[in-house]
């Protein structure tokens, strides 16, 4: 079911100087940005490496307000690891037969994800503390 690691999402404070840190730390390129208002952020996505499955990221998340899963997360916990991106070829397919399963799903349905991306999310309570995003590539 699971492709690849679509992303990895990681909270912070300042947009900009995380990507200033990855870009000079780890040499790592922007390739999109976008502010996501249903779901409170804005992001950036830095290119990792391109497999045959697709492309793997480092996604930079920045709340748009205290009073969003990222906002609460950061005041809950500061920086860090906030989610794991996994790359699915069908997301409505694979939330029924992982809902089937008996796992708590935060999405019934996908929502727009980044670059075109059709996304859900996991209840972390249900996979072991790890909020679990799941990722359908836009078709070109
Ligand atoms: C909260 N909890 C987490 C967590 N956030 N556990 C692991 N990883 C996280 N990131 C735990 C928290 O410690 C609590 O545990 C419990 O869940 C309830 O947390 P809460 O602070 O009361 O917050 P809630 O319940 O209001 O919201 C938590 C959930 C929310 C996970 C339901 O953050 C959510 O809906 N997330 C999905 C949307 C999202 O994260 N969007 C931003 C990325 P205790 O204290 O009860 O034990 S957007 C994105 O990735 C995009 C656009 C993309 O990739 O393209
Ligand atoms: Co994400």
């Amino acid at each position: 079911m699971l492709l690849r690691i679509d992303h990895v999402g990681i909270a912070c404070h300042n947009l900009e100087e995380k990507i200033e840190f990855y870009e000079t730390t780890f040499g790592l390129t922007v390739v999109s940005r976008e502010v996501n208002e249903e779901q409170g952020v804005k992001e950036a996505m830095l290119h990792v490496t391109d497999a045959p499955s697709g492309a793997s990221y480092v996604q930079l998340l920045e709340p748009l307000h205290p009073d969003t899963a990222v906002g609460k997360f950061l005041a809950k916990r500061g920086e860090g690891v906030h989610h794991i991106g996994y790359g699915v070829a069908d997301v409505t397919q694979a939330l029924q037969d992982i809902a089937a399963k008996g796992i708590k799903l935060i999405d019934e349905r996908p929502r727009h994800g980044s670059m075109g991306a059709s996304i859900a999310f996991l209840h972390p309570k249900d996979v072991g503390g790890v909020l679990t995003e799941l990722v359908e590539t836009a078709r070109h």
